[in-house]
């Protein structure tokens, strides 16, 4: 039987001696708002049975669709602990500042509340995703500039998947680390310590229904992908569901690529950049892989908007740089 280690155990026995515990007392929150959001996700489909979240509670009162919900449990649970200076969420056009009777704290966190909700409703897995920055002047804290950081800013990022079991992946700086919530004890508990990009990969995630609008760079990269080039590698399997957090958490796990490649309609692609590329781009980076927007690492995209997208490739360094080759030498398409 190996150690039962909590998540809070692994956060407290990792922080640095200096620190002061609000980081860590915000990791916490996040585990926390996992525990809360995880409960009613896993409720979801006896939404018109029992009437609860996204349904019609015993009150008629209309409950809030579930990424509304994850994402007022984020708020509601981040926006008074004196450990923020600002919020930027996918479900919020505008920033969320902390409102004037909390004290502002040293960190900003961006996320995703509940990316690929859609899911739900045919039981496939989804995903919360979050980046943690600290605010850059102390004597001003909570401006746009706050939120609008580089990727390599980031001091800590990770998800939470919602899927067979909930779990919460995290890193911040020194290693990615997996936990499983025990929905017995409510505890989520240490299951994979130091997670690496395994090598050789295994699978490629892309939705390949697409594949005539992409660059003829990104067309030729699929076909060396799929053994359709002199120099191609040992085939991949194709696994793509959908939904960014559990097709990036395969990839994580057993290797491989997920790609969102920039569309003729859609030249930056659909993930956005802040709260979803540039954290999965932090963890993948910690796992030993790379992620890129295809010509660049997705950490050096210096943000202008809190909602840009951005094309995403994110994987095995040796296939995420075969993208970047395959554009840059990328021969204007035939008209
Ligand atoms: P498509 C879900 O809507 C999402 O934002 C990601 O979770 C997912 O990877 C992507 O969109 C799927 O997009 O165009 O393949 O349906």
């Amino acid at each position: 039987m190996s150690k039962i280690t909590t998540i809070e155990r692994f956060i407290l026995d990792n922080q640095p001696q200096y620190a002061r515990g609000d980081f860590t007392a915000l990791l916490y929150d996040l585990a926390l708002a996992a525990k809360v959001i995880a409960h009613k996700v896993n409720r979801a489909g006896l939404v018109n049975i029992l009437g609860e979240a996204g349904g019609v509670n015993v009150q008629g009162e209309d409950q809030q669709k579930l990424d509304v919900y994850a994402d007022d449990v984020i708020y509601r649970l981040c926006d008074h602990t004196g450990r923020l200076c600002i919020m930027a969420s996918e479900e919020h056009e505008e920033l969320l500042e902390i409102p004037a009777r909390h004290k502002k704290g040293n960190y900003v966190l961006v996320y995703d509340p509940l990316d690929g909700s859609s899911n739900i409703d045919v039981n496939v897995s989804i995903g919360t995703i979050f980046g943690i920055y600290r605010c850059l002047d102390p004597d001003n804290r909570g401006r746009l500039e706050d939120v609008l950081q580089p990727g390599r800013n980031l001091i800590g990022a990770g998800y939470i998947l919602f899927g067979s079991s909930t779990m919460m992946v995290y890193s911040t700086g020194k290693g990615v680390h997996g936990f499983t919530l025990d929905p017995e004890i409510g505890e989520f508990l240490l299951s994979n310590e130091d997670m690496k990009v395994p090598d050789p990969p295994s699978y490629y995630s892309v939705n390949s229904s697409y594949y005539s609008h992409w660059s003829p760079g990104v067309k030729r990269f699929l076909r060396w992908l799929q053994g359709q080039e002199a120099d191609s590698p040992p085939p991949l399997s194709s696994r793509y569901i959908g939904s960014l957090v559990a097709d990036f958490h395969r990839n994580l796990l057993r290797g491989g690529i997920f790609c969102y490649p920039a569309e003729n309609s859609k030249p930056n692609g659909k993930i956005r950049l802040l709260y979803e590329a540039a954290p999965l781009a932090f963890l993948m980076k910690q796992a030993g892989g790379y992620a890129s927007d295809g010509y660049q690492s997705i950490l050096d995209i210096e943000p202008t908007d809190p909602h840009q997208r951005t094309p995403f490739f994110a994987g095995n360094l040796s296939l995420v740089k075969k993208v970047e080759q395959f554009l840059a030498a990328e021969e204007p398409e035939m008209a």
